[in-house]
């Protein structure tokens, strides 16, 4: 009797074919009516899940009997209900590392497109507007030599401040939970408070995991501390920032520019950030290549055979359940 894999968002189609091989495979499609019912239907007799992007906990893993592994084809896991999982001794595990320059790349994206209004003079130059030579209306903000301010000195952080030393000669600070000395000193970063690196940044790039202590974590208070030329960056999750609070800050134009990967609610259909000048809107693609979505996929498929296997995942959220 084969063991049975669920899929439950799209995956990377080679690794799809692979699972569909070795395994008893079904495939979840929101086509075919409410995902959450498709996923407690199919889990019952599941030995596996293998997906991203969707909460899962108790409401829909209920009615497992026999499951061993979620294989997120993320890094960030705050879509699933580790104590459930810990609880029900269900193996969660991720695809750290194969990500990482991808997103700090991403990063420094929406950091150089905010602080050059990139988007909005795209969109103002294909509608016609360049009449004349460009003008202070179009200008701004340097990043050769400026402070980068950094929240999470995690893989991603410190590839962003690889990137802020390296190419843009940028004196960088960070802050994070605890003070990585050894890192920071081999990233030439600085430690600051959340206040004083608020305060003192003229790029803010936030690169936390969300978690209890995350969440929320930029309010209005927060804001109010950046500087009114300074450009704000969330590649983490959207829970971090009190998003009405930086549509407030954004329309009053108490900061200069905000670069978004990641929101509240996702996906993002309707928002007041559509409407306004100086956001750069993404929709989640901070991972989002080729290549990183294959390594991504193929690492996630080799912690779900390991653990199928009999065997330990290499990257396992809950090792011992804890
Ligand atoms: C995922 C991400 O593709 O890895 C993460 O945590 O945010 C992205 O790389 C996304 O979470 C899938 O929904």
């Amino acid at each position: 009797m084969s063991q049975k894999v669920v899929v439950f968002s799209q995956i990377d189609t080679d690794v799809l074919t692979r699972l569909q091989s070795q395994y008893d495979v079904v495939v979840i499609n929101p086509k075919d009516g409410d995902v959450n019912q498709q996923i407690r239907e199919q889990v019952v007799d599941a030995d596996a899940l293998i997906g991203a992007g969707r909460l899962l906990n108790e409401s829909n893993l209920a009615p497992a009997k026999q499951l061993k592994i979620i294989s997120t084809v993320s890094v960030g896991y705050d879509n699933y209900d580790l104590n459930y999982l810990n609880q029900e001794k269900i193996w969660l595990a991720n695809t750290p590392h194969v990500l990482t320059e991808t997103t700090a790349d991403l990063a420094f994206t929406l950091l150089v497109s905010a602080a050059r209004k990139v988007a909005s003079l795209d969109a103002w130059t294909k509608q016609g507007n360049w009449k004349r030579t460009a003008g202070v209306e179009q200008f701004g903000q340097d990043i050769f030599g400026k402070t980068i301010g950094i929240i999470g000195l995690g893989n991603i952080g410190a590839a962003v401040a690889r990137r802020g030393f390296h190419g843009f000669n940028m004196n960088v600070l960070y802050h994070n939970r605890r003070e990585k000395l050894e890192m920071a000193e081999a990233l030439n970063a600085s430690y600051r408070s959340l206040e004083d690196l608020l305060q003192q940044s003229d790029f803010v790039v936030i690169a936390v995991d969300l978690n209890a202590e995350s969440k929320q974590l930029i309010g209005q208070k927060e804001l109010d501390l950046m500087q009114s030329h300074a450009v704000l960056v969330n590649i983490s999750r959207g829970s971090v920032i009190d998003e009405q609070a930086l549509i407030e800050t954004l329309k009053e134009r108490k900061i200069f520019a905000a670069g978004l990967d990641v929101y509240q609610k996702e996906p993002l259909a309707e928002s007041e950030l559509f409407s306004l000048d100086n956001v750069v809107t993404l929709p989640h693609v901070g991972s989002g290549t080729v290549s990183t979505r294959k390594k991504m996929a193929e690492l996630a498929y080799k912690n779900l055979v390991t653990a199928l296997n009999g065997q330990q995942p290499q990257y396992l959220v809950n090792p011992d359940f804890s």
